[in-house]
């Protein structure tokens, strides 16, 4: 059976998660608490770059959600979370990109804020400005619908969506932002998003190690 090795913390391995639960793909879920597990010898000669999520298939294993998302797409394509026109391929792998490339690179700095350390004040209204900006455009995107393409959920509204709710934590209000607003909320109803959904116990407790992780960065 395919192994995913996780935390219910982690943004990067919950796209992953929600895509398993979509795809319905049998799995067995691996805990990798991120207070060390990571360095171990033994996640280490899984990953040596010592991150999850991390997939383990038939002998396969792949590491880098985005990459992951792509090979259970290929594998597993029913239900499709890719479309197959041109056009609706660049719509989904824009947004994925977009959230992961700005909207996650903005937040990263600005979670330090949020637990205590330490940040720039240009740094922060700059990120601030950027994640504002991946707003104004995913409102655009949406323009009123569901989905970010053609009414049916796929990879840009996973990966987008996680970050997004994430956003109100940050200070981010979604009330002026309509349509962004109507398709989190439509998201937030799916078994696959209240399944992975943390709870704010599961966040405070996960703070310490967070925090340890965004020091080590700095
Ligand atoms: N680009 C990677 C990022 C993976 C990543 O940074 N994972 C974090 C958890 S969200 C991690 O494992 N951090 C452990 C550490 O930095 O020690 C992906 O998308 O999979």
């Amino acid at each position: 059976m395919l192994k995913f090795y996780y935390h219910p913390t982690s943004v990067n391995a919950r796209r992953v998660w929600v895509a398993l639960l979509e795809k319905q793909i049998p799995f067995e879920p691996i805990l990798i608490n991120l207070d060390g597990d990571q360095f171990s010898e033994d996640f280490t000669a899984i990953n040596p770059l010592q991150r999850i999520p991390v997939i383990v298939d038939n002998k396969l294993r792949v590491v880098e959600s985005l990459a992951i998302l792509d090979y259970l797409e290929a594998k597993y394509p029913t239900p499709s979370l890719m479309p197959s026109s041109a056009d609706d391929i660049a719509v989904v792998r824009m947004v994925e990109m977009i959230a992961v490339n700005e909207l996650q690179a903005s937040m990263t700095p600005l979670t330090r804020l949020l637990i205590g350390l330490e940040l720039d004040a240009q740094k922060a209204e700059i990120a601030r400005q950027r994640i504002i900006a991946v707003m104004q455009f995913y409102e655009s995107l949406l323009d009123g619908h569901s989905y970010f393409v053609k009414d049916s959920l796929t990879l840009a509204d996973i990966v987008a969506g996680i970050l997004v709710s994430a956003l109100p934590q940050f200070g981010f209000s979604l009330s002026a932002y309509p349509s962004l607003k109507a398709w989190l909320e439509g998201l937030e109803e799916r078994e696959s998003w209240q399944q992975t959904t943390l709870s704010s116990e599961m966040i405070a407790a996960a703070l310490p190690s967070i925090r340890k992780i965004l020091e080590r960065r700095s």
